[in-house]
């Protein structure tokens, strides 16, 4: 029999999110499933304070990711347009709990799409790709989690920021990128880093969408996961993003 309420969970992690409190990881041993319908309940709460649901963000796509935070798995969460912050635009530290920053491709959806495609197919339901850089943030104390704690918290997803869209056609094989504070770079890496080519992370998205039992809709957003590992971000930063053929992006951050 389950021993915990799915509700209660998702109001306390949805109450850390929206307070910028950081609260235990859970105690109870919940399934991988149950973790899911925890985030899809959190996310249900910010709908209906009114933000939308404008995609998904893949997670743990790439070795470094998950070298550093200890998860091997891959993940995904929900974006709402609460969490869109402006190329060029700030956030505030208060904000959040002890956010960190990662270099991403975001993908644009032309064509709905899901369950089981190839790289063809999918790239046939993209209607542009983008720099993106991902702001995440765990509601978890010192930003420790397991595979169905960081689940039920959304992935960590807080907040992203994606630069102009490119036409689909560029070819995202690859591509060096450089993620700078203040000017000085703070990561090097390459898309190739996502999966091996970000197009993987479309696919898989694909995937766990038709597992969720919904479809990637057009217009939406699917952020493919950071090339490297996260760092931390501090007040009075500018965080940038170049990526080499695609473009860049950026956003400062405020007290
Ligand atoms: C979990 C989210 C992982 C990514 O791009 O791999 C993620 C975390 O690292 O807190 O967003
Ligand atoms: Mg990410």
């Amino acid at each position: 029999m389950m021993q915990y309420d799915l509700d209660a969970l998702a109001e306390r992690l949805d109450g850390a999110a929206h307070g910028a409190t950081a609260t235990p990881q859970l105690e109870e041993a919940i399934s991988l499933d149950d973790a899911y319908a925890i985030q899809r309940l959190s996310i249900e709460r910010r709908l209906q304070r009114g933000e939308r649901r404008i995609g998904i963000k893949m997670g743990f796509t790439s070795r470094a990711k998950m070298v550093q935070m200890g998860v091997s798995d891959l993940i995904w969460g929900r974006l709402t347009s609460g969490m869109l912050v402006e190329d060029g635009g700030s956030i505030r530290l208060r904000d959040y709990v002890h956010p960190r920053v990662e270099p991403e491709v975001a993908f644009l959806v032309g064509r709905p799409l899901s369950g089981r495609v190839t790289a063809p197919q999918a790239l046939a339901a993209v209607d542009a790709v983008a720099p993106a850089l991902e702001i995440i943030d765990s509601r978890y104390r010192d930003f420790r989690f397991s595979l169905t704690d960081v689940v039920a918290d959304n992935s960590s997803s807080s907040g992203f920021v994606v630069g102009p869209w490119r036409s689909a056609a560029t070819d995202l094989d690859n591509l060096g990128l450089v993620m700078a504070f203040d000017g000085r770079p703070q990561a090097f890496g390459s898309t190739a880093a996502i999966l091996g080519h970000p197009l993987r992370s479309m696919v898989a998205a694909a995937r766990v969408i038709a597992d969720a039992g919904e479809t990637l809709q057009p217009g939406d957003i699917v952020l493919a996961g950071g090339a490297t590992a996260a760092s931390a971000l501090s007040a009075g930063i500018h965080v940038s993003l170049e990526v080499e053929s695609l473009g860049r992006c950026g956003f400062h951050v405020e007290d």
